[in-house]
Order: structure tokens, then C-alpha cells, then sequence
């Protein structure tokens, strides 16, 4: 808690990132903008273990479509996106420093789930996304079902490289790990000695908080921190593990146990939102000590390059000026989609984004 005091009263933005883009506050999210649609045809995403059989292959055959997609934006592609899969890989990779450990953390990645929806949809794909139901395998990720190699993502990474069988073996993701780009397959590595660390305890524990700052917290450093430890998707990389298309349904969950929590309030919690809007570099990510030089060292990241950096969104961008996250917060997919307000996504139900859990 002292850290994140901390950050507050540094109130300090990435200082590499804010130097290279000063963009304008383009979009404050209301201003002049139509509402968006009322939301008709919810799409339901489910756990990956209810859906038929046929959904899943759909899914799993739309994945593998974004993967082999050749790239499409050229400032992605310059900075070395292969494929479309890609370019998402890299989004999450350039706005790292501002996407965690900050308020913006659930909002982003609803949005970012939002965007895998969309670039799917370009592959034909309708249907919901898949989340996983993390508690019910807590302490045996092995034997989950999602693990198998036929029905589900491929099972635990062999060899040197933790290359994972399944239907995204000999699939090659070009984006990390950290801010350097090397071509690797899709691995992963799993640890049943953390994975106990996503059990229903962890999530009902965030799930009773009583605002979006501590329950923002619990979450980020609950359930989604050990899922990420047990998993160690992409080289166990915080900053490219979306590489492993495994993140999607650890990131549903973590989706939903923010909905949860705004379901047990909704008047209240469909307009709480709050934390730093970036990064502290004197702290760097909550959940490792040592600051971002620190981190980026001993985690193996590497630093964004300038030409990274000078695509990297302004991490204030609708803030007003401030240092916490506003529902003016603006979130950019670095063009694969418009960019959106953190307003636009606090409801899954609002219009701009349409789906439910179940
Ligand atoms: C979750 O794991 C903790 C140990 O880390 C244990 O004390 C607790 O009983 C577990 N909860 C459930 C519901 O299994
Ligand atoms: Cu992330």
C-alpha cells in the first residue's frame, strides 16, 4: 500500500514514454459523440468447457486464421508484426508500462479482448469469446481441460523452447519476448505450486471489495497475477504473454470477475473507476520491486526502442492533465480499432460493447 501511495504523490508518468508523445486530448468519450447503439443480441461468452464442441473448433480455427493473417498497418509491421496476431501481440507489448499496475489495467483489457473479438470476426468468426473457469482447476492446471491437445489450448510446453503441442503447434509469434522481437512458437510453462493461488478463496476475497481501488488491486494482484505465474505463457513475459492464445481465456476470467464485482453494485460501479494512469518508473510494476530499469533488466525485457516509443500513446491521454484514470481515459489499439474511453467499456452491456457471461 505504501508503494501505491506512493505513486500518487510522484504522480509520475513514464518519463520516456510522455517525452516522445504529447498527443492531444483528442476524445474525452462524450463530448459531441453519439451514444453508442442500444445493445440488442448479447453474445455469451462462455466457459470453454460448455461450449459445444463445434464452437470451440470455430474458435480454435479463427485463432489459428489470426495468426497466419499476414500483418496490415505499416507502422506495426516496421516494427516487426508478422501477422495479425501480431500486431495485437505488439499492442499489448508498446502500451505495457501504462496498462499495468495502473487503474487502467481492467478497463485496458476489456478493450483488448474487445480487439481479439474484432480481429477474429475478420477470420468469420460470431460467436463469443471463451473464458476460463480458473477455480475449478486451481492447483491442477495440468489436468485441466483446457490444457488437453485436442479439445482445448495445447498441454504444457516441452523441450527447450516449452513449445506447446495442440492446435497452435508449429505456429510461429514473432512480437517479444519483452520490448525485443524474436520468432518463437507458442509456449508456456505450467506451475501447479501457484495455480492454488486462483481458487475461489482469491476471487471471493475480490470480489467483497468495496470500491474499484482495492478491488482493482486484488484482482491484479490476485487471481490474474498467479494465473499469469502458473501459466508462464511466452517465456513467462508480463509484456508479450498474449502471444499464447491461452491469455485470452485467463483474461476473460479476470474479465468477469470485474463484471462480478460490478454486478454486486452496479449504480455504484458502472461509473467507479480510479488508480494512477501510469507507471511510476521508481516503482515500475507493483508486483516486482526494483523500478522499471530494474525490472526490465532481471526480467529480461529490454526497453522500448525510440521507434516504439514514438508510437506509444500518451498515457494521460483524456485525463485532463491529471495522474489518476478518469472515465475519459482515452485506450488506443495503435489502429487496429478506434480507440475508446474507459466510459465506452465499464458496462458489457452499454452499446459499444455487447456481450454477457455465462
Ligand atoms: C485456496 O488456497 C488456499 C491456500 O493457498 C487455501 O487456504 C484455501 O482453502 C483454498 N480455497 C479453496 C476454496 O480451495
Ligand atoms: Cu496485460
Amino acid at each position: 500500500m505504501v508503494r501505491l501511495l506512493q505513486l500518487g504523490a510522484l504522480g509520475l508518468a513514464l518519463s520516456g514514454v510522455s517525452a516522445a508523445v504529447a498527443l492531444p486530448q483528442t476524445d474525452d468519450g462524450t463530448a459531441g459523440k453519439p451514444k453508442p447503439p442500444a445493445c440488442k443480441g448479447l453474445t455469451k461468452r462462455q466457459e470453454w468447457r460448455n461450449m459445444k464442441r463445434s464452437d470451440q473448433k470455430a474458435y480454435v480455427k479463427a485463432v489459428r486464421c489470426v495468426m497466419t493473417s499476414p500483418a496490415k498497418l505499416p507502422k506495426l509491421k516496421a516494427l516487426g508484426a508478422k501477422t495479425r496476431w501480431d500486431e495485437l501481440v505488439m499492442l499489448h507489448q508498446v502500451e505495457a508500462l501504462q496498462i499495468h499496475s495502473t487503474g487502467t489495467f481492467l478497463p485496458f483489457h476489456r478493450y483488448f479482448l474487445h480487439v481479439q473479438q474484432f480481429l477474429l470476426g475478420e477470420c468469420g468468426y460470431k460467436g463469443g469469446l471463451p473464458w476460463w473457469n480458473e477455480p475449478l482447476d486451481s492447483g491442477n492446471f495440468l489436468s485441466s481441460p483446457l490444457l488437453d491437445p485436442v479439445t482445448g489450448f495445447g498441454g504444457d510446453g516441452t523441450g527447450a523452447g516449452n513449445c506447446v503441442n495442440g492446435p497452435f503447434d508449429g505456429l510461429t509469434v514473432s512480437i517479444g519476448p519483452g520490448f525485443n522481437n524474436q520468432p518463437r512458437c507458442v509456449n508456456r510453462k505450467i506451475n501447479d505450486f501457484f495455480s492454488p493461488l486462483t481458487n475461489q478463496t482469491y476471487v471471493d476475497d475480490a470480489l467483497s471489495k468495496p470500491d474499484y481501488a482495492t478491488a482493482w488491486l486484488a484482482i491484479y494482484m490476485g487471481p490474474h497475477l498467479w494465473g499469469h505465474v502458473a501459466l508462464a505463457m511466452m517465456d513467462g513475459n508480463s509484456i508479450t504473454s498474449p502471444g499464447d492464445p491461452l491469455f485470452f481465456t485467463h483474461h476473460g476470467f479476470v474479465d468477469k470477475m470485474w463484471w462480478d464485482w460490478q454486478a454486486g453494485n452496479l449504480p455504484a460501479r458502472l461509473s467507479d473507476i480510479s488508480g494512477p494512469n501510469a507507471m511510476s518508473p521508481e516503482i515500475g510494476f507493483i508486483e516486482f520491486d526494483g523500478g522499471i530499469a530494474d525490472e526490465a533488466a532481471s526480467q529480461g525485457w529490454g526497453s522500448p526502442s525510440p521507434a516504439m516509443l514514438a508510437i506509444t500513446p500518451d498515457p494521460k491521454n483524456g485525463d485532463n492533465g491529471g495522474t489518476e484514470t478518469t472515465l475519459d481515459h482515452v485506450m488506443s489499439s495503435l489502429g487496429i480499432i478506434p480507440d475508446a474511453t474507459v466510459r465506452d467499456v465499464m458496462d458489457i452491456k452499454g452499446g459499444y460493447l455487447c456481450y454477457e457471461y455465462v
